[in-house]
């Protein structure tokens, strides 16, 4: 899909989910050098940088496709002509690509060992890589059972239910207003990461951050599931997240409120590293005060480059 169809699809939802959109986004700047026709590498790197652009004004919470983006643009400027540009662009997009897809069945692998014979798991929204982890406990053949949570306004939580129901896994819809009601019943929350920052808070959607609350109250573990591409290092230097807001019209319908009732919209919440029990990581399972560390390892020279 071209640069323009890619990020009018992430900015509809059609593509939806941190993972999703950071592998959107690489595989969008692939099909550009694929597609692209012309020597000049002065008008390449413009292009290239428009095309960027583009991708990176799509969605503004999740870390992920700044990832994913950079990652795949990464070393351009250091190739001595267009042809050679082009050629890495793709090269570095398949290897973002392969290593999420293996990140996310590492992930399903590691937390399904957080999953006991008989255990019942909350989780919200619809994360790929949190249902990874519950399906890699179902298919070792523990017994769970999976409350999910509607996740109003855009109730992700139907994906969810009617994948985990697909699954052969016994399933309930609640309400965003049963978590802490229902958490009574829970041994393990388990949710995706749209960013973590290097503090090691969790930005995720809207509600997370209660869950977190009751399940802390509660005394249920709360594991956040999260590729290290979702490490923020934005905020490693001081930037804040920007919590995305949308159209009011995904909350309430026309005339449905007097015109002098302001409607809000926020769709992604921060959680506080201490309500965070672990982070399960494709690098393993690690605590919110290791996001640092893996952050400043991971970036090695490159810290000393503008990240921003
Ligand atoms: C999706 C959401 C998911 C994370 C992680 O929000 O908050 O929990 O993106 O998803 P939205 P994944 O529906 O607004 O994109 O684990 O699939 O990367």
């Amino acid at each position: 899909m071209n640069v323009e169809d890619t990020a009018a699809s992430i900015r509809d939802m059609t593509i939806r989910g941190a993972g999703k959109i950071a592998r959107a986004g690489a595989s969008a700047l692939s099909d550009f050098a694929e597609n692209y026709r012309g020597n000049d590498v002065q008008t390449f790197l413009a292009d290239l940088e428009k095309a960027k652009r583009t991708l990176l004004d799509s969605r503004p919470t999740a870390v992920s496709l700044w990832n994913g983006v950079h990652a795949t643009v990464r070393g351009v400027e250091d190739q001595k002509d267009v042809g050679e540009m082009l050629a890495l662009i793709q090269n570095n997009a398949k290897t973002f690509i392969d290593n999420s897809n293996n990140a996310v069945r590492l992930i399903g692998e590691i937390g399904a060992k957080r999953i006991k014979d008989g255990d019942t798991i909350m989780t919200t929204c619809n994360s790929s890589v949190a249902l990874g982890v519950i399906k890699t406990a179902f298919r070792q053949g523990k017994d769970i059972k999976v409350y999910a949570t509607e996740s109003r306004p855009w109730r992700q939580g139907i994906l969810t239910v009617t994948d985990l129901a697909n699954e052969g896994i016994d399933t309930t819809l609640i309400i965003d207003g049963a978590v802490r009601s229902v958490m009574k019943k829970v041994d393990e929350v388990f949710v995706g990461a749209d960013t973590i920052t290097s503090h090691g808070a969790l930005i995720n959607k809207i509600g997370t951050s209660q869950l977190a609350l009751a399940a802390n109250e509660a005394r249920v573990q709360f594991y956040v599931c999260s590729e290290t591409y979702k490490f923020s290092p934005l905020t490693l230097f001081g930037d804040r997240v920007t919590i995305e807001e949308r159209d009011i019209s995904e909350v309430v319908k026309e005339g449905e409120v007097p015109a002098s009732v302001k409607v809000f919209n926020p769709v992604f919440d921060s959680t506080p590293a201490k309500y965070i029990d672990a982070i399960i990581t494709e690098l393993g399972m690690m605590s919110p005060g290791s996001v640092y560390d893996v952050m400043v390892k991971q970036l090695g020279d490159r810290i000393f480059q503008k990240v921003i």
